[in-house]
C-alpha cells in the first residue's frame, strides 16, 4: 500500500530547479574529495519526530494526521508507521532511521507486553528491510517519558525504576543489534536535577556510569560492535543534566573509564542551549577521538528551548561538515532529530523539510570542501603558530624546559613582540567569499 500517493522518488534536479520535491544540492553519486556525497552523509530518518510528532504542544493538540490510516496506540499502527517510514526513506534515499523503543510500539502496562510487541515490530522491520540497503543508525531506550522515570531513570531514587531502565535498556539493544544497528545511544533525559536540596550528585552520577557499564558488557556479549553514544544537552526537561555539554560528558566517560566504548553523539540545537556554538562541541568531540554522530538541527536564538528545526543555516551546516571533514568521517550519521513546525502539518511538508535538511547539508559538505582546498584558513592558521617551529617551541612542547629556563629566556629579551594579528575580519570574509561564488 502507499502512503505518501501523490509523492514519487526525490530527484536531484541541480540549483536552478523550482520543482519543490527535488534537491537542489544533494546529488547521492556526486564526488566530493574522492568520496560519494552519499557516503560522506549518511543521513537519517528520526523516527519519533517524522513518525510520530503531530504539533502537540503546551498550548495545543495535534495538527498533523500522522495515523496512516489506522488507529493510533494501536499494534496495526505501529505497522502503518514501519509502511510509512520505509516508503518515506526510500523515496528520499535515506538510508538510516533512528529510533526509541516505544516509538516503535506503543508502551503497554507490563514491560513483558511491551517486549513482546517489539519482538514482533522489530521482526516486520527485519522483513522491509530485505531488498533495501536500509538500516538502523542508532537506537535507544525512552527512559523519560513514562511517569515512572520522574527523578531520572539511572540517577533515579528507586532501585526498582532503576531495574526498569536497565531491562529497557537492554531490549533497546537487542533490537538495534536485530536491525543491523551502527550505534546506540543514551541522552540523558531526565538525568540531572531540579535542585540541590533534595539531590545526591555523586551517588546519582555514580549509578549512571554503573548502568551504561552494564550496557556496555551486554551490548558486547550480544555481539554489538558498534559505539556507544552520549547525547549532551545542557538543560530541558531538567533544570540541569549531567551531561551538559561534550566536555562534561568527556570528562564523566574519563573519570568512570568508559571512554573506549563510547563516542558522543552531538545535536547542534543542545550545543546552543549549552551556550556554545554547534562548531565548538563537534570541535571539542573531535580533538579528543569522541565524535561519533550527529543530531542534525537547529535551534532559534530568540527561544531558550529545544525548537529541533530542521537545519536551514548554511553557515552552520559549513562549519560542521568542516569539523567532520577534518575528523575524517563519522562513525555513525546524521539524524535530522528535527520537526516541522506545527503549521507545516502536511504530507507534503514532511518531505520539504527532509529535502531542506538533506540539501542545507550538501551546500554545507560542497562549502566545507571547498574552504579545505582553498587552503586560506588552514594556512592562515599554520603560520599563526608559526613561532612554535623554533628550538623553544620545540623544547616546551617536549616538555623539556622549566619555569626558572623560560623566566632567564624572557629576562633576556625584556619585552616580547605583539604577536601577530588574529585576522578575524579576514578570515571572515574568506569565508564568505567561498559561500556566496
Ligand atoms: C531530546 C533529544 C532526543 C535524543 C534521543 O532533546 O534530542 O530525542 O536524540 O533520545
Ligand atoms: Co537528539
Amino acid at each position: 500500500m502507499t502512503v505518501f500517493k501523490e509523492i514519487g522518488t526525490i530527484p536531484y534536479e541541480g540549483p536552478e530547479s523550482k520543482n519543490p520535491l527535488a534537491f537542489r544540492y544533494y546529488d547521492a553519486d556526486r564526488v566530493i574529495l574522492g568520496k560519494k556525497m552519499s557516503e560522506h552523509l549518511p543521513f537519517a530518518m528520526a523516527w519519533w519526530h517524522n513518525l510520530g510528532a503531530a504539533g502537540t504542544d503546551m498550548f495545543g493538540r495535534d495538527t498533523a494526521d500522522k495515523s496512516f490510516g489506522s488507529v493510533p496506540g494501536t499494534m496495526e499502527h505501529a505497522r502503518a508507521k514501519v509502511d510509512a517510514g520505509f516508503e518515506f526513506m526510500q523515496k528520499l534515499g535515506i538510508r538510516y532511521f533512528c529510533f526509541h523503543d516505544v516509538d516503535l510500539v506503543p508502551e503497554a502496562d507490563d514491560i513483558k507486553e511491551t517486549n513482546r510487541r517489539l519482538d514482533e515490530i522489530s521482526d516486520y522491520i527485519l522483513e522491509k528491510m530485505q531488498g533495501t540497503d536500509i538500516k538502523c543508525l542508532w537506537g535507544t531506550a525512552n527512559m523519560f517519558s513514562n511517569p515512572r522515570f520522574m527523578n531520572g531513570a539511572g540517577s533515579t531514587n528507586s532501585v526498582d525504576v532503576y531495574a526498569f531502565a536497565a531491562a529497557q535498556i537492554k531490549k533497546a539493544l537487542d533490537i538495534t543489534v536485530k536491525l543491523g544497528g551502527r550505534g546506540y545511544v543514551f541522552w540523558g533525559g531526565r538525568e540531572g536535577y531540579e535542585t540541590l536540596l533534595n539531590t545526591d550528585v555523586k551517588f546519582e552520577i555514580e549509578n549512571i556510569a554503573n548502568l551504561m557499564h552494564m550496557a556496555v558488557d551486554y551490548g558486547r556479549s550480544i555481539g554489538f560492535a558498534g559505539d556507544f553514544y552520549i547525547e549532551p544537552k545542557p538543560k530541558e526537561p531538567m533544570k540541569h543534566q549531567y551531561d551538559f555539554d561534550a566536555a562534561t560528558a568527556i570528562g564523566f566517560l574519563r573519570q568512570y573509564g568508559l571512554d573506549k566504548d563510547f563516542k558522543l553523539n552531538i545535536e547542534a540545537n543542545h550545543a546552543t542551549l549549552a551556550g556554545h556554538t554547534f562548531q565548538h562541541d563537534l570541535r571539542i568531540s573531535a580533538i579528543n577521538g569522541m565524535l561519533g554522530s550527529i543530531d542534525a538541527n537547529q535551534g532559534d536564538t530568540l527561544l531558550g528551548w529545544d525548537t529541533d528545526e530542521f537545519p536551514f543555516d548554511v553557515y552552520e551546516a559549513t562549519k560542521c561538515m568542516y569539523e567532520v571533514l577534518k575528523n575524517g568521517g563519522l562513525t555513525g550519521g546524521f539524524n535530522f532529530d528535527s520537526k516541522t513546525r506545527r503549521p507545516s502539518y502536511t504530507a507534503e511538508d514532511m518531505f520539504y523539510a527532509y529535502i531542506l535538511g538533506m540539501d542545507t547539508f550538501a551546500l554545507g559538505l560542497i562549502k566545507a570542501a571547498e574552504l579545505i582546498e582553498d587552503g586560506r584558513i588552514d594556512q592562515f592558521i599554520e603560520q599563526k603558530y608559526a613561532s612554535w617551529n623554533n628550538d623553544l617551541g620545540r623544547k616546551i612542547r617536549n616538555h623539556e624546559t622549566t619555569l626558572e629556563e623560560l623566566s632567564a629566556y624572557a629576562e633576556k629579551l625584556g619585552n616580547a613582540e605583539l604577536p601577530g594579528s588574529g585576522r578575524q575580519e579576514y578570515l571572515e570574509s574568506v569565508f564568505n567569499s567561498i559561500l556566496f561564488r
